[in-house]
């Protein structure tokens, strides 16, 4: 399935507890976000599958898909559009075969042999990065600048999204290394006007 990468938002359940994840969510959207990922490390399924139906009803009658970060049990029982893997993740192989073949179906990357690796056909999109070190992840890979998007962008066969510590001020140099968006937890979750920071990512 296509869709617009252009501004790929992942949810934090911590940053968003003040404002309030529905709340963010829409301000977000309102202000141009064009995917929304949910991601929860500490969640359960079933609280995560409440989390994401909540979610698909306020993305109804918009063109923004849900798409669940790692577990292919709630993606599947949220009717969420689709699946976010990492590489130590379910394997893309087995998240295709459950989710069929309308689902999306992205993957991180880091380095161009996990590229070369990757079961291209069976993906819609891939994350590369991080760009930068950020503490939105923990234990997350070696950063890899925007040198390295670059490199991974030319050897990259898919639609892609740069993720990790990009802000609004990034947006040129992301797509001036040739990715079709950016990714953002911090920039937009917990900011004090998730609007405005969405749209900030729309300026010139
Ligand atoms: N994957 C690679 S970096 C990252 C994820 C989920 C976190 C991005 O968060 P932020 O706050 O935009 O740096
Ligand atoms: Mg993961």
């Amino acid at each position: 399935m296509q869709c617009d990468l252009s501004l790929y938002l992942v949810t934090d359940a911590i940053l968003c507890a003040d404002a309030g994840l529905e709340a963010t969510v829409e301000a977000a959207v309102k202000g141009g976000v064009t995917v929304v990922q949910l991601r929860d490390k500490h969640a359960s399924d079933a609280a995560m599958v409440a989390q994401a139906k909540r979610l698909k009803a306020l993305l109804a009658g918009t063109s923004v898909p849900l798409i669940i970060n790692d577990r292919l049990a709630v993606a599947i029982a949220s009717g969420a559009d689709g699946l976010h893997v990492g590489q130590s993740d379910t394997a893309v192989q087995e998240a295709r075969e459950v989710l069929g073949p309308h689902a999306i179906l992205g993957l991180s990357i880091n380095t161009v042999a996990q590229l070369r690796n990757a079961p291209i056909a069976l993906l819609d999109y891939v994350g590369l990065g991080p760009i930068f070190a950020t503490a939105s992840k923990q234990d997350h890979a070696q950063p890899i600048g925007f040198d390295g998007l670059a490199e991974l962008v030319c050897a990259c066969p898919l639609p892609n999204v740069a993720i990790g510590g990009l802000k609004a001020q990034h947006a040129a140099q992301v797509r001036a290394a040739g990715a079709n968006g950016l990714a953002v937890i911090s920039a937009i979750c917990g900011q004090p006007d998730p609007y405005q920071a969405a749209l900030a990512f729309r300026a010139p």
